[in-house]
Formats: C-alpha cells, sequence, structure tokens
C-alpha cells in the first residue's frame, strides 16, 4: 500500500512501524560506502541523541542544560582548534557553516556585493553561498599537488574581495590548503579568512604532521569543523567557530519574543541532540580514543593504496588524509561497474577525473581487499 493522501483514518503503531522497517531495509548498508564523508554514528552519540530529541537549540532558555553542552562543545573544539575562547554553534552541517562565515564576513565588510576567493577545488555550498548572498565566486587554480595557487589567490583579490577561504581537507582529494600563505594576503588586507574544514577538523589534530592550518595560524577568523563527518557525531551536527565575538554577533538578529533576546543561528528551531550528541563522542574517545580512530583509518587508506598499486592503479596524490583519488581509465564506467557489485565510489571533477574513496571508520581492511579484487576484474573486461 502507498498512502498518497493523509489517511482518514488512524493506521496502527504496529503498521506504521512494518512500513518503516520496510523501507529501512532498501536502504544500502555503510560497510559498502567509500562515497561518504558521513558514518554510522558513535554509539554514545546515539544514546546522547535519543535522550534530548525533543530540545530545541533555537529557544535555550527552555533548555539551559543541554545550550551548556552545546557550550562546553565549542570550548573543546575551539581549544582543540588551537583558540579556547573561540565562540561559535553547533549548526546543521558545512553548508550552513560556510554561509554563516560569509555572511559574517560581508557584515564586517563595507562591501555588500563584492566578491570571495576559494580555490577551485572548493565544495560546492560556495556556488550555494554566491548566489545566496549575491557574491560573485572566484575560484583560484590549484598547484601540482592541488593545493591552492597563492599567486592566482593574489590576482584575484582585490578591493571588493570580502573573504578569502582556504580547504583543510578538500571535498576530494583531502588536500590542505597553505593557509599560512593565505593569511599573508589577508591580514594586511584586513580580509576575512574563512577555513572549511568540514572533514578535516576532526583529522589533522590526530595526524603526525605539523600541518599550519587552524586558529593557531594568525589571520585565520573562521573554520567550519563537522562533528557529522569525522566527528563521529549524528546528522545533523555541524560546527562553525569564530576567534572573535564580534565576528559572530554580526550574525546576530533580535529575537524578541523568546528566551534569550537574540540569535546568531541561520536556522531558528535546531537540534539539542546533534549538540549532545558531538559532545558526547568527544569525552567518551578523548584525544587517545580520536587518534585511534584516525590512526585506523589512516591505516586503511595506506592498505587500499598500496593494494591499488599491485593492480597497477596510481591515486592522483599520495594521501594526506583518509581520501583517495584513483587513476583509472574510463573511471565513469568503472564506477558503475562497481555499483553493479556493490561498491559506492564517487568521482572527482575534471581536470582529474578519478575514482574518490574515503576511508571512513566503518571501512574494514577484509572489504577493501573484496573491493580491489572487484576493481581488479572490472578494469581487465573493460
Ligand atoms: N565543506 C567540505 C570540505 C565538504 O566536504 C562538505 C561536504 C561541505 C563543506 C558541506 O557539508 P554538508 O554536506 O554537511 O553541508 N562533503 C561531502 C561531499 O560532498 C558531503 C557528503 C556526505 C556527500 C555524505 C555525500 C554523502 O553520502 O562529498
Amino acid at each position: 500500500m502507498r498512502e498518497k493522501s493523509l489517511p482518514e483514518d488512524s493506521i496502527t503503531e504496529e503498521e506504521v512501524l512494518k512500513i518503516l522497517v520496510e523501507m529501512k531495509g532498501r536502504d544500502l548498508q555503510y560497510d559498502r560506502f567509500f562515497s561518504t564523508m558521513c558514518t554510522r554514528p558513535h554509539s554514545i552519540a546515539v544514546k546522547a541523541h535519543n535522550l534530548f530529541l525533543e530540545t530545541n537549540l533555537g529557544d535555550p532558555g527552555l533548555f539551559p542544560g543541554v545550550a551548556e553542552l552545546e557550550a562546553r562543545t565549542i570550548s573543546i573544539m575551539g581549544d582543540l582548534l588551537g583558540c579556547p575562547d573561540a565562540v561559535g554553534y553547533i549548526s546543521t552541517g558545512g553548508t550552513e557553516s560556510n554561509i554563516q562565515a560569509i555572511r559574517a564576513a560581508r557584515s564586517t565588510s563595507r562591501v555588500r556585493d563584492g566578491n570571495i576567493v576559494v580555490p577551485a577545488s572548493a565544495h560546492f555550498s560556495f556556488d550555494k553561498i554566491g548566489d545566496l548572498l549575491n557574491l560573485d565566486v572566484r575560484k583560484a587554480d590549484l598547484d601540482e599537488d592541488l593545493r591552492v595557487d597563492i599567486s592566482s589567490v593574489e590576482e584575484l583579490v582585490d578591493d571588493r574581495t570580502l573573504a578569502v577561504v582556504g580547504i583543510a581537507g578538500t571535498t576530494e582529494f583531502g588536500q590542505v590548503d597553505p593557509i599560512d600563505e593565505l593569511a599573508k594576503i589577508t591580514i594586511d588586507r584586513e580580509i576575512h579568512l574563512h577555513v572549511d574544514a568540514a572533514f578535516g577538523g576532526f583529522v589533522l589534530p590526530f595526524l603526525d604532521s605539523d600541518y599550519k592550518w587552524d586558529f593557531r595560524v594568525a589571520g585565520v577568523s573562521s573554520i567550519t569543523i563537522d562533528p557529522h563527518k569525522m566527528g563521529m557525531s549524528t546528522i545533523p551536527a555541524g560546527g562553525l567557530l569564530f576567534r572573535t565575538l564580534k565576528d559572530m554577533s554580526l550574525l546576530e538578529t533580535d529575537t524578541h519574543y523568546l528566551t534569550v533576546a537574540r540569535q546568531a543561528s541561520l536556522t531558528g528551531t535546531r537540534s539539542g541532540a546533534a549538540a549532545a550528541a558531538t559532545y558526547a563522542v568527544m569525552i567518551h574517545l578523548g584525544r587517545s580514543g580520536f587518534r585511534k580512530v584516525i590512526s585506523y583509518c589512516m591505516d586503511l587508506t595506506r592498505h587500499l593504496v598500496a593494494g591499488a598499486k599491485q593492480i597497477g592503479v596510481k591515486p592522483v596524490i599520495e594521501p594526506v588524509m583518509n581520501v583517495v583519488a584513483l587513476k583509472v581509465k574510463s573511471p565513469t564506467v568503472v564506477r558503475s561497474e562497481l555499483i553493479k557489485r556493490g561498491w559506492h565510489v564517487s568521482m572527482t571533477r575534471e581536470p582529474n577525473r578519478a575514482l574518490r574513496l574515503i576511508l571512513m571508520p566503518h571501512m574494514t581492511h577484509e572489504n577493501i581487499d573484496l573491493f580491489l579484487e572487484d576493481l581488479e576484474t572490472v578494469l581487465k573486461n573493460l
């Protein structure tokens, strides 16, 4: 039965659940997903989420408990990103955080309809931002390692540029832009520097590497970091952090009749459950727990790349984090053949069209081996 209108009479809970379980059965399983930056949430996140299901951080005076959890989460993230006094909030994800960062940048700037300079590798949320805020989105070239080319950014920046964006963990290649070099461009010109670490925010702090990309770089004004990606929280959990309260307060509107007088978030009603889930995972895992998760994902990454090389497939760049782009002939065909075998991989854009695989905590070494066997067969049959 498929209802096309609201049923006149009640359907029993039992019957409703039967439909739900059947539909859930149609959803695919994470085990074979190489294409997603999300993962099964940690069990503590699920428990926390369920505990706070009915809470609304849009009216925090009614829910001071979960509001406190959100405040603690932001402090912990700020500390992790090199600025314990950072301010921010738990958003619905990377897109909202990026929108809000650029909105704040525009409010600081005298220019209302100027431009933003983003790397050519930027996530498509920046195209939405251009449309929403009526800004010209200028895309800077990448160097041969697929980091943003600093001289290209310099050429594109002008007196109508209200923000420059750098990415710490690009969507397609997991590459990290030279944020400290970008800061050299923005500081003197007093331009907002936003770092999109939606993916890399929960990876870079736990890698044995010394990238300079977070608030430790003077000049970084705001950072996007998503708990519903590598933070193993529930969806929808995004993070937006500002170095200063001034930038964040530029986002505020009056909310006369609510329990608080002003609101900085883009959405009105917003999930307290996601904030509680994020807090729970962070304090439960701690630094050592996150280090283990990241080290497992990097181990998977090395395993995949080594196996791929054995069958003659090379990565576009040596992976920096747990994102791999594999160069194959006819990637579109290969991808659809892999889907027929139950493997979900995505693709990078031209000019570096390749198979894109994210090694999330739900992946296993065994499944990588099975995947490589299938990849080898598909490539042989091309
Ligand atoms: N910034 C970066 C660097 C991202 O990679 C993403 C999303 C965003 C911003 C936007 O984040 P939200 O999707 O939370 O708004 N990157 C993933 C992607 O486009 C999102 C994703 C996740 C897509 C799971 C598919 C999927 O199954 O690949």
